[in-house]
């Protein structure tokens, strides 16, 4: 439209001006022809510039379409990649990431006297006194561990009895093959109590352990569970031992049909603090922070 405009412009101009140059000498003839070709320039120059602008927006939209095939090509190579392997658990848990044994903390005891009242979940928000990474036999007999459980010094607090202390013992157990395996526990001086399973890694309390002795029914008695594990399972496994004053003693034990994985002779090949590869099991929360 603004073509037409500016032609029909020029032609009425045109149309003047030639009607004004008929009546002027011949000597102005060759002026009048090259302003008038001036005229005509100026209106194809309009023209073009607008036929310009129409490419342009055309490169555009090419350029788009080119860099979304591209995009396309690249995730169909990333899924092609993915593989499936088989896991073969091993004979043994892994070692190699400083985890052999269990861990052991030690707490004041925080009541006048033993009671089954007593809330031992109280220990969860409590910081221990004394810390330590455990590679023994998972018992204490004798009088020399009153005084140090596993190499933990106990100490002793105003107002309470010498060598009352908690001691919390978790760790993860390995089952190296599929069976149902028997966890035990024995000797209480003054109460021993155990959880197996997810309850010993947060959630534990007194009144859902998988099994309890009180010194108050005898030093000789035992309790336990039976568990189905599979080959290469790390289950967590929690024991506190509660001593209100003068001797302490417990014993942990787990077996499959007599042959025993955990004893009271020597370590335990089948304690560690952690699987060393997460997808097995997390470490346990800090002391002092469990749940
Ligand atoms: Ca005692």
């Amino acid at each position: 439209m603004r073509a037409k405009f500016f032609q029909g412009v020029f032609l009425l101009a045109l149309a003047a001006y030639n009607a004004n140059a008929s009546a002027l000498p011949s000597e102005n003839r060759a002026l009048q022809l090259e302003k008038r070709a001036r005229c005509v320039t100026k209106i194809t120059v309009t023209v073009t510039d607008t036929t310009t602008e129409s490419i342009t927006t055309t490169e555009s939209y090419s350029t788009t379409i080119f860099a979304t095939t591209s995009l396309t090509e690249t995730t169909t190579r990333t899924v092609t990649s993915l593989a499936v392997s088989t896991y073969v658990p091993p004979y043994s848990p892994d070692h190699y990431c400083n985890n052999t044994g269990v861990e052991a903390a030690l707490y004041k005891f925080p009541w006048a006297t033993r009671s089954t009242a007593n809330d031992i979940t109280v220990i969860k928000s409590t910081t221990p006194y004394a810390v330590k990474q455990v590679d023994a036999p998972m018992v204490l007999s004798g009088a020399t561990i009153n005084t140090s459980p596993h190499g933990l010094a106990v100490q002793t607090f105003p107002g309470s009895s010498s060598n009352s202390y908690i001691l919390s013992i978790r760790g993860y157990f390995y089952a190296t093959k599929t069976a149902k395996y028997n966890f035990r526990i024995e000797r209480p001086d003054d109460y021993v109590t155990l959880w197996v399973g997810s309850k010993a890694y947060s959630g534990w309390s007194r009144s859902n352990a998988n099994a309890f002795l009180s010194i108050d029914n005898g030093a000789t008695q035992s309790a336990g569970i039976n568990l189905d594990l599979v080959a290469g399972q790390y289950v967590p496994i929690r024991l506190v031992l509660e001593n209100s004053g003068g001797a302490a003693s417990y014993m942990l034990l787990v077996s499959v049909d007599g042959v025993y994985y955990v004893h009271d002779s020597i370590p335990s090949a089948w304690l560690v603090t952690r699987p060393c590869n997460l997808v097995f099991g997390t470490p346990f929360l800090a002391w002092g922070q469990e749940t």
